[in-house]
């Protein structure tokens, strides 16, 4: 039975209180993993192929979240469980005689994961309703057995990523299976009524399901499964056994459970604000679902999937990012378009991307990310300044060179160095339209002061992610926005009365700034914000129980140079009130 801590679920609105971090893995299984292939020839895929293409496609597909005439909002996969449609097994079955996706076009899929600039592809093989979307001898709810489609469309996607020179891995929910008797959260009896146990499932169905689709499909770059939930040690270990006999040189990854996966994956939907170690990866979606639900229009742009991308390799890892094919196997629209734009961004300025690695800040930086590839950064800016000076906080290794990147086209950008921080002189107009991308070639190896920077132009917003927390508590939280739509943040809440979240803060133009808060809390609140050795402001302001920005008031740095600012709970409702980020904007004069 599934543990969801203060919600109502099924109700056509959904509020959801916060869940503690330790929740998402209740709910979802083991997310967080070891490592161990780091420098393996596997580990390859990750450094090479930073951006991949997810794929949420089956039988659920086909229902686009509407039963009965009825919508259920939340990821479309899992339409069966009971928090969505509540769909009894042999009925779920039964749909798979109306399955037939005649227009999916595998080539036309690999296409749109080469144009989009992504490298490898990880589609669903079985998802937790324990259909098959490749022809399995094992068990024979399958779509070559059980659909009038009667094509195996993951043989057809393997030679078509073979053609293109995609990768190609396969999802496979190892533990999960709501259809096969004895699988996990799956019935626990057999149609003659006998007991199944998950021995049973896993022998009769699992392993063997594994075994196909690590032998009839060429080589494959991942095998990915998920959810590993209760499932003992000893059958992952057979699992990744026979991954490691049939491909040798794929991935397994870090959800197959118990630290025996290569890799990493971050919650849900999360990419992270500080650089990671080690071998890892985010996934995403390009709206709010994985599987095709047919009211979610919500896309992200193409910039906005560009900044998730870039943040993730500036942070250290790998961004693989979800379609979902609706049930007759084409691929919404606008998911493409999203996708495609993105891709044609990334073939003109494809440095800051390819073969890119962390960013030496750590962090992002209030106009955009960093990535770098030794002794050379790459800016990549979301945000040009209208002045057409780009501050960068913090470089203390000499600029040799720095260059505006434009396709083909380069030209050589002035650069100083002030106070400690780069400043450099770009055109008024940035040349790229959803960003645009600055190589600065360095004397030596990047060294910078991973202080955080106020910009002297630009919004800079400070996440309590870096601060110093006294006297309150600081924890990461998760929650759902609606069933699986998995949000995460750092907060800071239980202020006592001298509790403080505290960061040190380059600050290059002396002034007046606005300061505004994002919290969320009940009631009301009255905060302070403290400039040590200088200013005090404090204000009270509206509360909401879902994370909003407040303006405080200006405060005053009179002098360029590092300041240690502070914010606290003066007084009100402190234990709920649940800080995220400081936000300062320099006031304009003129
Ligand atoms: O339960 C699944 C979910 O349906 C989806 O496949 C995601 C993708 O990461 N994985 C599980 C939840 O973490």
């Amino acid at each position: 039975m599934m543990r969801i801590t203060g919600c109502i679920l099924g109700a056509s609105l959904v509020v959801l209180a916060p869940l503690a971090h330790a929740d998402m893995n209740t709910l979802w299984g083991e997310q967080a993993m070891n490592l161990r292939a780091d420098e393996a020839e596997r580990g390859q895929l990750f450094r090479d192929g930073n951006y991949a293409m997810f794929i949420h496609w089956g039988l659920y597909s086909n229902l686009a979240n509407k039963v009965d005439g009825k919508t259920y909002y939340g990821i479309g996969e899992w339409i069966m469980n009971e928090n969505m449609a509540g769909i009894p097994v042999d009925r779920y079955k039964a749909l798979a005689a109306d399955f037939n996706p005649a227009e999916f076009d595998a080539m036309a899929i690999a296409q749109l994961a080469k144009d989009a600039g992504m490298k490898y592809i990880v589609i669903t093989s079985k998802h937790h309703d324990g259909f098959a979307m490749f022809h399995s001898k094992a068990n024979a709810f399958n779509i070559v057995d059980a659909t009038p489609f009667a094509r195996d469309p993951m043989k057809e996607l393997a030679d078509a990523c073979r053609q293109l020179g995609l990768g190609l891995g396969f999802y496979y929910s190892h533990w999960q299976d709501w259809t096969a008797p004895g699988g996990g959260r799956g019935p626990e009896t057999y149609a003659d009524g006998t007991r199944a146990t998950f021995d049973d499932y896993f022998r009769e169905k699992c392993l063997p399901q594994v075994e196909e689709i690590t032998t009839g499909y060429g080589p494959i770059a991942i095998v990915w499964f998920d959810t590993p939930g209760g499932i003992p040690k000893k059958y992952v270990e057979q699992l990744v056994a026979v991954v490691r006999k049939n491909q040798p040189d794929a991935l397994v990854s870090g959800r197959a459970g118990h630290g025996l996966g290569d890799y990493v994956t971050n919650g849900d939907m999360h990419v992270p604000h500080q650089n990671i170690e080690g071998m890892w990866e985010s996934v995403d979606t390009t709206n709010d679902s994985w599987a095709y639900a047919w009211y979610d229009e919500n896309w992200k742009t193409p910039k906005e999937i560009l900044r998730r991308l870039v943040a993730c390799v500036g942070r250290g890892g790998t961004y693989m990012l979800n379609i979902g094919p609706r049930g007759d196997g084409t691929v919404p629209d606008r998911a493409a378009r999203a996708l495609r734009a993105a891709g044609d961004w990334l073939r003109r300025d494809p440095q800051a991307v390819y073969g890119a690695g962390a960013s030496p800040w750590g962090h992002a930086l209030p106009w955009g990310d960093v990535t770098a590839q030794g002794n050379r950064l790459f800016l990549t800016v979301f945000d040009w300044p209208a002045s057409g000076r780009l501050h960068v906080p913090g470089l203390k290794t000499p600029i040799r060179g720095a260059r505006l990147l434009d396709g083909d086209a380069a030209t050589a950008v002035a650069h100083e160095s002030l106070q400690g921080w780069a400043r450099l002189e770009l055109p008024a107009r940035a040349p790229g339209e959803l960003a645009s991308v600055i190589e600065l070639e360095l004397a030596s190896a990047p060294e910078v002061d991973r202080t955080l920077g106020i910009d002297p132009e630009l919004e800079t917003e400070v996440l309590v992610d870096f601060a110093e927390v006294t006297g309150a508590a600081k924890e990461r939280v998760s929650w759902m926005e609606k069933f699986g739509e998995w949000k995460e943040i750092d907060r800071v809440h239980a202020w006592e009365k001298d509790g403080a979240a505290r960061w040190e803060v380059l600050v290059f133009a002396p002034g007046d700034y606005e300061v505004s808060l994002t919290y969320a809390g009940t009631g009301r609140i009255v905060w302070g914000v403290d400039v040590e050795g200088g200013e005090h402001i404090q204000n009270q302001q509206n509360a909401s129980h879902n994370y909003q920005r407040f303006p405080i008031g200006w405060v005053n740095f009179p002098e360029a140079g590092r300041y240690a600012v502070s914010v606290s709970c003066v007084d009100g409702e402190r234990e709920p009130a649940s800080l995220k980020s400081i936000h300062f904007t320099p006031v304009a004069w003129k």
